[in-house]
């Protein structure tokens, strides 16, 4: 048929590739602990390609800000929505987006052939403004009300590392981090990518375990998220997670104070094989054999990896 069809998009199309690699730039410029991380992994692992689990971005949840703004340039490329996770204490809730497909795009990343393997999912979070304080309100409405026309950029802005809002006052971030660090962390840091993931599972030595992913990670002194126990494990026990604590760097608000401010970290996932396929050789097991999704019980804990109790920066 001829008629457009954004979910048969060709599973080569060169702009998902291009534009998942440039979200990645902005990252890897400014996140020392990350790059750190995956050079030691890459090391230990026989010097391989590293590959990804999922991205995740953090949104405003209103004027247009949300989830939908960043999650269009997935759709558009083929992208399902999949389920929803709800965080009613920290006022979040987040969808997650499955790839086109499961096969592997083996040049993704080709210039420096750093990262190759299955496309990523996709892990977009909003804050539900409405039910924040009317003075945080106020503070993030007079970014995202300008930024609302722009809301179709979102993918742009973050792979050109910039905001869709004016640069942010020291007072404005002060008043949303007394209430929400994730709110802070938006407003300065906007549709940047918060994290990739590592699929701990597809390596080859024996750091494919996450315990010993964990141990080699601390024991080459890469500080991880301690938030109820450094390793989370789903209800199910298929999903296991680690993440490094996010680094700080040196902020320029607008009216020329410089403060720290927590950036970007990394997450290590590793997918256990759905017991209905454990009889299958191993040799033969596939992504899509192994648990999929996401788990709020170790979402909720991740989220911490950028708050002041990780990084200790208050
Ligand atoms: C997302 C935290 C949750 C996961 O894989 O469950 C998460 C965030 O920090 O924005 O990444
Ligand atoms: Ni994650």
């Amino acid at each position: 048929s001829s008629s457009a069809n954004a979910s048969s998009a060709p599973m080569d199309a060169p702009l998902l590739r291009t534009v998942l690699a440039g979200f990645t730039k902005p990252y890897l410029q400014k996140n020392k602990t990350a790059v750190a991380a995956m050079k030691l992994i890459q090391e230990r692992d026989g010097g391989g390609p590293l590959a990804l689990d999922h991205f995740a971005f953090r949104t405003f949840g209103t004027d247009g800000c949300g989830i939908s703004s960043i999650a269009q340039f997935f759709l558009d490329m083929g992208y399902e929505v999949r389920d929803e996770l709800r965080f009613p204490t920290k006022k979040l809730r987040a969808l997650w987006f499955s790839p086109p497909s499961h096969q592997p795009i083996n040049d993704f990343m080709q210039q420096d052939k750093f990262l190759q393997g299955p496309l990523p999912r996709i892990f977009i979070s909003e804050l539900l403004v409405n039910e924040l304080s009317s003075s945080a309100q106020a503070v993030i409405s007079k970014y995202t009300r300008g930024a609302s026309q722009l809301s179709k950029y979102a993918s742009v802005a973050s792979a050109l590392g910039t905001l869709t809002w004016p640069l942010p006052s020291a007072n404005d971030y002060k008043i949303l981090a007394r209430e929400s660090e994730y709110a802070a962390w938006t407003l300065v840091n906007g549709y940047a990518l918060n994290h990739l993931t590592i699929s701990v599972h597809q390596l080859r030595s024996s750091i494919n375990k996450i315990s010993e992913l964990n141990a080699f990670l601390q024991d080459s002194g890469i500080k991880l998220n301690s938030e109820g126990g450094i390793l989370k494990v789903s209800l199910d026990g298929g999903l296991l997670q680690s993440s490094t604590v996010a680094d700080s760097i040196l902020f320029k608000f607008a009216d020329g104070d410089t403060m720290p401010v927590p950036a970007s970290y990394i997450e290590f996932a590793e997918r256990l094989v759905l017991e209905k396929f454990l009889h299958l050789p191993s040799s033969e097991v596939q992504e899509w054999h192994r648990r999929d999704g996401f788990e709020v019980g170790n979402a909720d804990k991740i989220f911490e990896s950028t708050s002041s109790s990780q990084t200790g920066v208050h």
